[in-house]
């Protein structure tokens, strides 16, 4: 049976950085993010029983090194829930920007999840997916349900998912990731990043803190409080390269460009236009702003240089099966 998934990428407001097992990728915090319509993932599986191996074909941008062996390591995991051995052909591709330089994990094992399991004749719940797509990359465990979710970090393999949260519609939140030219640092991958978390002194905290501010979103979110959200989106921010930088080695995931914007959304903000930033393991900013103030943030961006592309997003739907197939 040939099933096709659909899934977008995600921004962490609360960020996701420590694993307690790296082995079921159990995270140390409990996290949060909005999905990404525009960054979308679509893939198509079929089990065939004439493969002696699995087949992956990976199609446009965004994927990582090593991105095949993953996917067959993530298809024995479907094997094993649906008792067969079945080698599959899977075909998987990504409509992000080229200019996106994104990676597409999340995105990716969320809809390798939803096509590989239908395809294996699973039924799985929004949950089980969630925490199937967990074990292929941490991130995808909330691309499953998209929208705005939390990721309960769980203290098993069953108690590790993500769903979705309720959130002001009115809000008509828009992310506009600002890519910046000079992507020139070293790059430090995430999941090489953050297993060097716990050599941070200040690891402890920040996990204790990231709780915290989950908490904090959701009052902020449930009060309809856009400035004490916006507050806790830019300390999660700030929390997650605290750590990054003061790991060892230290890492530094931010250009000039980053901090520039950083205060054109400052400056803005003492105009009255309440944008604000966070930061992945990379140079590039997302903006978290309102529907309302998009052409005004947009045009202030503009005008400062190093910035390669604004992409803007609205908030994506969760993995769901597709009839166009990929092969
Ligand atoms: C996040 N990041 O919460 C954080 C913030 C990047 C910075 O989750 O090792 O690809 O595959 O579980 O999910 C990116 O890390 O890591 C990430 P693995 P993943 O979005």
């Amino acid at each position: 049976m040939k099933k096709t998934a659909k899934a977008h990428s995600n921004i962490a407001l609360v960020k996701y950085w420590g694993k307690g097992d790296e082995k079921l990728r159990l995270p140390v915090n409990s996290s949060a993010a909005i999905a990404l319509d525009n960054l979308t993932t679509t893939t198509t599986v079929e089990f065939q029983e004439n493969l002696t191996a699995d087949q992956v074909d990976l199609v446009g941008e965004g994927f990582e090194v090593g991105e095949v062996e993953k996917v067959s390591k993530h298809l024995d995991r479907v094997r094993l829930l649906a008792g067969i051995t079945t080698k599959a052909k899977v075909v998987s591709q990504n409509s992000f920007p080229k200019a996106a330089g994104m990676a597409s994990s999340a995105s990716g094992f969320a809809a390798l999840s939803a096509a590989a399991a239908a395809a294996a004749g699973l039924q799985l719940s929004e949950k089980e997916l969630s925490i199937l797509a967990r074990q292929g990359s941490g991130s995808a465990s909330r691309s499953v349900p998209g929208g705005v979710s939390v990721w309960h970090a769980g203290t098993s393999n069953e108690t590790s998912y993500a769903e979705q949260i309720e959130y002001p519609k009115d809000w008509d939140i828009r992310v506009l990731l600002v890519m910046a030219e000079d992507t020139s640092a070293k790059k430090v991958g995430s999941t090489e990043g953050m297993a060097l978390a716990t050599t941070s002194p200040y690891f402890q905290i920040a996990v204790r803190e990231a709780e915290a501010n989950i908490k904090k979103l959701q009052a902020s979110m449930g009060a309809g409080d856009w400035r004490a959200f916006g507050k806790v989106v830019e300390d999660e921010c700030f929390r997650l390269h605290t750590l990054c930088m003061t790991e060892t080695p230290n890492i530094l995931y931010w250009r000039g460009v980053t901090v520039e914007v950083f205060q054109k959304l400052l400056s803005l903000r003492e105009r009255g236009v309440m944008a604000f930033f966070t930061v992945d393991a990379g140079p590039h900013v997302h903006v978290v702003c309102q529907g309302k103030d998009v052409t005004r943030v947009k045009a202030e961006l503009e005008q400062l240089g190093g910035i390669k592309t604004i992409i803007e997003c609205g908030i994506g739907e969760g993995a769901r099966l597709v009839e166009q197939h990929l092969f």
